[in-house]
């Protein structure tokens, strides 16, 4: 039917109708692809039913968009890493404790203040070991407000601001060298844990090993979170010196035990290995004993404690000695199975689940049988510093043989229902912690170490979905190397009998350990700041710069520029400067459309960074090099984004310039003047038309759109004044400098329209009024 129809229609010679023959065949082959079937494709690809089954739970269609977002920690990266669940799609990189170039984290002076706080002994720092995300609570469910990491290896913590996912804080510890068992929130975020590990002496001072019991310390650090200004107060943080036992992992109290905390530990034999002196090894002296302690905290105490008299300072810090710590009965241990590695506090907040790495059962802790004998002060023992120990027996609720290695555990939405990682068997285990009582297993692959539900460590767990975060991947991608990524595996949890692994997902990009995952929903993150916003504090900029107000002011050897980005210039264009000078280049991103982001760079000057809508920031440099560096924008923002660009220009010292003619000025015509006039003529109907369309709806029901108009107008506005220039160039005979000014006029048409046609198609897929009638 069709080819007939083609063939009658066209008809012609000989050459087009073999083209078109051509054509149909190309279109008739099309044909029998697309509409290969869902069984040819299944028996193409070696798909099972139940493959396809995993597709349809996973499968995110074109513009789709998924149910919870997921914060993953990048490992040795020093990132972080977003992405869609159950898509399993990457979304962003979040540059925290190392440079991340695309964002200009590190680059820019503003960004490069905040990587600075996290320098210690002088020294950058410019990776980070990241292990644990948290997100901020509000009732011990996540808000959706901030995310907090740690840094293992240099003992720091960053805030993430959920705002904008951006990097605003970070600190370093001040009294202990290294700290693994954080981030982690109280229920209403006032502090965030982080525990030390390797025991060592306080505040980093020297002392031999044979004093290891006796200088050697570990202890625990409560940051106190600013809730107003968004920030950690380290004048309100303290941290309480314990025995030297390697903390490890802590989780805060919810409900009945809420105010208190709870940090595990190993090596509580305080073995110090020394192989090559003679000394068996660590490994082997630091898992001799059957137990080692659990921590139990009572941090709401410790805060007063702190802020009393008792408390000293320790570098500026806040510190609880151990000797207070015991008089103030502010810690309690408990025996807990050998080599720990995950603390977990049942959502009601009435059990503590901990696996011991070299115990094949996982204990469940009563809170009330703890609590109880705290309150009775019926201790067992004391430890040789003097805190005591509780009777395990006493407060044990279960023990509960799940397989071997267990690490971590996630709580399901089901009451009593928990998931346990099995380093060791390769296997997540889902079982009951209050029956006790194992229900399911399912392999991973391989070697998992924590797993993550949705909202799993929150006073409400969602569900739905378990990500295995694995430490190997070894033969389940496409081989890419001796480096594998890392494999996070989806599974589906949804059904109450069977957990059904849906999809494998590498991740590229550091050995995440910990990942937390948040209903979308409780996502706002902003899509512009207010125009002239230093970003990483959140605070108008002082080099806010308006459009019209760019300049170069020159103090002395110092020179500041003031400029601005818009599609698609940079202002200014041309920077001179001298060999020597101290050069500062402020710009501000004047755009308000949504992902209008413009980068900068200036060419073998290692200068870059990031302009995102409304975002002021500066890059600063010592114009040591003489030449001339041509710099531009590194984001493809326009049609003319290869002409967003310019020079700068560093004159040799002592150099005289000599004058010469910039370039030809009689190239252009009276006819090309007109042509160009005519083509702004035209372009200024389609204008017109695309603006009537906009008028004619309810677009100020869209902020979206009206962000766009803004820019449209801002565009339109400059036309005055290059429109003037060309008719008084032409009207002095000036054709050469009237058609340059004409086409700028055009330059401005051009991006208004961009802009304009962007806020129709807008409306049109959004459903304005006219298109809600439409369809009507
Ligand atoms: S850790 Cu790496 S698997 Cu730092 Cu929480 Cu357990
Ligand atoms: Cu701005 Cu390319």
């Amino acid at each position: 039917m069709i080819r007939r129809f083609g063939v009658r229609r066209l008809g012609a010679s000989r050459f087009s109708m073999a083209l078109l023959a051509g054509l149909l065949m190309a279109s008739f082959v099309c044909m029998t692809a697309s509409a290969e079937n869902l069984q040819q494709v299944m028996k193409r690809r070696g798909l099972t039913q139940k493959d396809i089954l995993a597709a349809a739970k996973t499968y995110t269609p074109s513009g789709g968009r998924d149910e919870f977002i997921a914060f993953a920690s990048g490992g040795q990266s020093g990132h972080i890493i977003v992405y869609g669940i159950p898509s399993m799609r990457i979304l962003k990189y979040v540059g925290v404790f190392t440079p991340e170039p695309w964002q200009g984290y590190g680059f820019e002076d503003e960004s490069k203040a905040v990587l600075d706080q996290g320098r210690i002994n002088g020294k950058d720092m410019n990776w980070g070991d990241v292990h644990h995300p948290a997100l901020s609570e509000t009732n011990g469910d996540y808000d959706g407000q901030f995310l907090f990491v740690n840094d293992k290896a240099n003992p720091r913590i960053a805030v993430i601001d959920l705002e904008d996912f951006e990097t605003k804080q970070i600190v370093v510890n001040p009294v202990f060298q290294n700290m693994h068992g954080g981030a982690f929130v109280d229920s209403n975020t006032n502090y965030i844990i982080h525990a030390a590990q390797l025991p060592a002496p306080v505040a980093g001072e020297y002392k031999p090993l044979e004093l290891f019991n006796e200088e050697y310390r570990g202890g625990v650090t409560y940051w106190k979170f600013d809730r107003e200004k968004g920030r950690i107060d380290p004048s309100r943080s303290f941290s309480i010196i314990l025995p030297p036992y390697s903390q490890d992992l802590s989780d805060f109290g919810k409900g009945p035990s809420d105010g208190y905390s709870f940090t595990n530990s190993f090596c509580s034999e305080r073995y110090v290995g020394g192989i090559e002196l003679g000394r068996p090894p660590f490994e082997a002296g630091c898992s001799a004993k059957d137990t080692d302690y659990l921590h139990v905290i009572n941090w709401r105490k410790a805060a007063k404690v702190a802020a009393g008299r008792k408390a000293i300072k320790v570098n500026g810090h806040t510190v609880i000695p151990m000797k207070v710590a015991i008089d103030e009965g502010l810690v309690v241990l408990i025996p807990e199975p050998k080599s720990p590695h995950g603390v977990d506090v049942s959502p009601d907040g009435k059990y503590m689940v901990i696996s011991g790495k070299l115990d094949s059962h996982t204990y469940v802790y009563s809170w009330d049988k703890i609590k109880k004998a705290i309150d009775t002060k019926d201790w067992a023992e004391k430890d040789p510093y003097g805190f005591p120990i509780l009777d395990m027996n006493k407060v044990l609720h279960a023990q509960v043989a799940l397989g071997l290695g267990p690490l971590h555990s996630q709580f399901d939405s089901v009451d009593g229902v928990v998931y346990t990682s099995l380093y060791v068997d390769s296997m997540v285990a889902r079982w009951n912690y209050r029956t006790g009582k194992l229900l399911d297993r399912l392999p991973i692959h391989y070697n998992i170490g924590h797993l993550m539900t949705m909202h799993g460590d929150t006073v409400k767990p969602r569900g739905k979905y378990l990500v295995a975060l694995n430490k190997l991947a070894i033969d389940r991608f496409n081989p890419v190397g001796p480096l594998h990524p890392q494999n996070h595996q989806l599974i589906d949890i949804g059904d109450k009998n069977k957990m059904t692994l849906l999809y494998d997902m590498p991740l590229p990009l550091g050995e995440p350990h910990y990942t937390v995952a948040i209903e979308a929903k409780l996502l706002k993150p902003r899509i512009r700041y207010k125009s002239g916003t230093n970003t990483r504090t959140g605070e108008r900029s002082p080099y806010k710069t308006r459009a019209g107000e760019e300049r170069i002011v020159r103090k002395g050897k110092k020179v500041e520029v003031f400029g601005t980005l818009i599609r698609s210039h940079i202002t200014p264009e041309i920077i001179e400067v001298e060999e020597g000078d101290d050069v500062t280049i402020h710009l501000t991103n004047l755009e308000r459309a949504e992902d209008q982001t413009h980068g900068f760079t200036i060419s073998k000057y290692g200068v870059n960074g990031s302009w995102e809508p409304g975002k002021t920031a500066s890059v600063s440099f010592k114009a040591d090099e003489p030449g001339v560096f041509p710099y531009y924008c590194t984001e493809f923002c326009s049609a003319l984004h290869l002409e967003m660009e310019g020079y700068l220009l560093v004159k040799p010292k002592g150099y005289k310039a000599k004058v010469g003619k910039l370039m030809p000025k009689d190239q252009y015509t009276k006819a090309d003047y007109e042509k160009q006039i005519k083509t702004n003529m035209e372009t200024q109907a389609v204008i017109d038309d695309v603006v009537g369309f906009i008028m004619s709806q309810n677009y100020k029901d869209f902020p979206e759109v009206v962000a766009l108009v803004q820019d449209a107008t801002d565009q339109l506005a400059k036309i005055d004044e290059v429109k003037k220039r060309a008719e008084e160039e032409a009207a002095k005979g000036n054709y050469h400098s009237a058609t340059l000014w004409a086409g700028q006029w055009w330059q401005y048409q051009v991006k208004a329209a961009d802009i304009g046609l962007r806020a129709k198609t807008y409306l049109e897929q959004h459903g304005s009024k006219t298109v809600k009638a439409a369809k009507k």
